[in-house]
């Protein structure tokens, strides 16, 4: 097992739960504990081991529960859609669905007593919620408008469903990769604007040629293929970018180079401390020439080094609005979902509006919005006056366009303040008082997990809990300097302990100053002159 682990009494509470029974294993369960209730249950099996399955269990609502799916590329049919929203609906008020800041889909108000039969619903329209939480890879991200994109180098899609065929067995479930030190993030960059934020992955791959390793011709060769990052990650204690391992994999190699990371990682991170379990924390513990001489061991061949350069040259797109595919006639459509909530109301509409004017694609994007594709020019007169583009709208105010909000106090027991109701009441007060030039890319994250990556945004806002006249209130840190897309590097936090309630005019300034926002009077009494 692990160089840093070799006692059982060095193992963290985790690891000995993981070592008693694996995970997995809960599969096997789902009808047992639909029968005896949550209550009954074994506190592990409840509070952790179901995660293996997609199912949370939340402190804050106990008793209902949380469901995690894989969506690889973040793509979706509108029949799976429809059996998502009948989940939801059979929860009424109490149920509803965030999309995820992983191009993902999360489902609430889920009853023990109903796992059988939700599952069943899945099954039979392919979905999978497996090792979707705790100690697994999470869904993997691909590019948002992979297929659509005349401008794309690569189309990530087929990779991205590879790769989690392989760790998850086609979605069965593979206790080859169900017991990781820690959770592990994997994206595929196919554009060339980084929609997926490969560098706050722990393995990224990144478009990038090579040359002369083609085929042998007397002029040089450009061979596409992807530059490989790892190391990316965001914890309570310490947040890194990926770095480069200095490595060229073509795309034929990239399921291999997965397997054989997430092996070194399973054989050898280290175990003891979960606060330093990351994949970073090994590559600091052996050095990158160690790590990657180990990643070929696994691999059986050489890596061959990184391209000179990324072909990343582009400033991030949000894909909201209209857009012409690489397909003659047809445009996807990016509407945007306020935080990402969407009740089954939604949830249905959506899928009809999928099948009526497109092909019955759906798309989530890591900034928690939705594409539709594929509809033809012909249908745009028609689906843009829908109705429900009003509140999800093609062309939203420029604040509200960029906003990223995580679950927050309302349904996670980790949270040290409400964050998405917050973050839109907050957005609304501030285009009252304000006029922007640019979107301002505001993200909300209720604790330092930075779940909401308040370390990528214009403007962060990560939950802490600060004093004020002698009393404890909900309250913010800072971050700003986050870039994306070309060049993307991480913001760091530059003021602590804001009380939310002083929170508006500190945004204010800061919108003010650094991104030329300007008092809606002093707009009017500047364009009276
Ligand atoms: Fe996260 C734990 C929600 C993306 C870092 N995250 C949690 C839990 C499961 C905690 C819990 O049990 O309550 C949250 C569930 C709350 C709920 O009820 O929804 C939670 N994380 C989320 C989501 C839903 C936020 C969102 O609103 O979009 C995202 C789900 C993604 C998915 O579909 O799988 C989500 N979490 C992230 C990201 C962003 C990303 O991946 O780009 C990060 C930072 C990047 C990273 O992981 O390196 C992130 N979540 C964490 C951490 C800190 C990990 C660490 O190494 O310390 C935790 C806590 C943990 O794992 O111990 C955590
Ligand atoms: Fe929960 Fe904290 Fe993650 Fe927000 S950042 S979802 S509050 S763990």
């Amino acid at each position: 097992m692990t160089d840093t682990v070799t006692t059982t009494a060095s193992l963290n509470k985790f690891e000995k739960f993981k070592a008693e029974k694996d995970g997995l294993v809960i599969k096997s369960e789902i009808e047992k504990f639909a029968a005896l209730g949550w209550e009954a249950m074994n506190e592990i099996d409840r509070d952790h081991r179901l995660k293996w399955v997609g199912v949370f269990f939340r402190p804050v609502t106990p008793g209902k529960f949380m469901m995690r799916l894989r969506m690889p590329n973040g793509i979706l049919t509108s029949s799976q859609m429809r059996v998502l929203a009948q989940v939801v609906q059979r929860y009424g008020d109490e149920g509803s669905a965030d999309i995820t800041t992983r191009q993902n889909i999360q489902l609430r108000g889920i009853r023990i007593e109903d796992l059988p039969d939700i599952f069943n619903r899945f099954d039979a329209v392919g979905l999978t919620t497996v090792q979707s939480g705790m100690d697994n890879v999470r869904n993997i991200t691909g590019d948002p408008v992979a297929g659509l994109d005349a401008d794309e180098l690569y189309d990530t899609r087929e990779l991205v469903q590879q790769i989690q065929d392989m760790l998850t067995n086609k979605g069965e479930g593979n206790p080859e990769f169900s017991n990781l030190p820690r959770k592990f993030n994997i994206a595929i960059a196919g554009g060339r604007d980084n929609s997926v934020h490969a560098e706050i992955n722990d393995l990224a791959f990144v478009p990038a040629f090579k040359e002369g390793s083609g085929e042998q011709s007397p002029t040089p060769q450009k061979t596409f293929g992807f530059n490989v990052l790892v190391g990316g990650f965001f914890s309570a204690k310490r947040c890194e970018a990926a770095i480069s391992l200095n490595a060229w994999v073509t795309p034929e190699d990239v399921v291999t180079v997965c397997r054989a990371v997430l092996e070194v990682f399973r054989d050898h991170g280290p175990r003891a401390n979960r606060q330093k379990s990351r994949l970073m924390w090994l590559i600091d513990e052996w050095g990158l020439e160690k790590f990657r001489a180990e990643v070929e061991n696994r691999l059986g061949k050489s890596l061959l080094f990184a391209a000179a350069k990324d072909e990343i040259d582009w400033e991030k797109r949000d894909h909201i609005g209209v857009y012409k595919q690489k397909q003659p006639g047809l445009n996807y459509v990016g509407l945007h979902i306020p935080v990402g909530r969407l009740d089954a109301e939604d949830m249905f509409e959506i899928a009809r509006l999928a099948e009526v004017y497109g092909s019955g694609e759906i798309r989530f994007t890591v900034e928690q919005n939705i594409v539709i594709p594929n509809i033809s020019d012909s249908r745009l007169a028609t689906f843009l006056p829908e109705p429900l583009l009003e509140r999800f709208s093609i062309n939203p105010s420029l604040l509200a366009r960029s906003l990223v909000s995580c679950t927050g106090a309302q349904f996670c027991n980790f949270a040290l303040i409400e964050t998405k109701n917050r973050a839109l009441a907050m957005i609304k007060a501030l285009e009252e008082e304000l006029t922007f030039i640019n979107p301002v890319r505001i993200h909300w994250t209720g604790c330092p997990n930075s779940c909401g990556q308040p370390q990528v945004a214009d403007i962060g806002l990560m939950g802490t809990k600060t004093r004020k006249n002698g009393k404890t209130l909900e309250g913010v840190d800072i971050y700003m300097g986050g870039k994306v897309g070309k060049d993307a590097h991480l913001g760091t936090c530059v003021i602590k302990g804001i009380p939310c309630e002083d929170l508006q005019p500190v945004l204010q300034d800061l919108l003010i100053k650094n991104f030329g926002a300007k008092f809606k009077q002093e707009a009017v009494v500047v364009s009276n002159f």
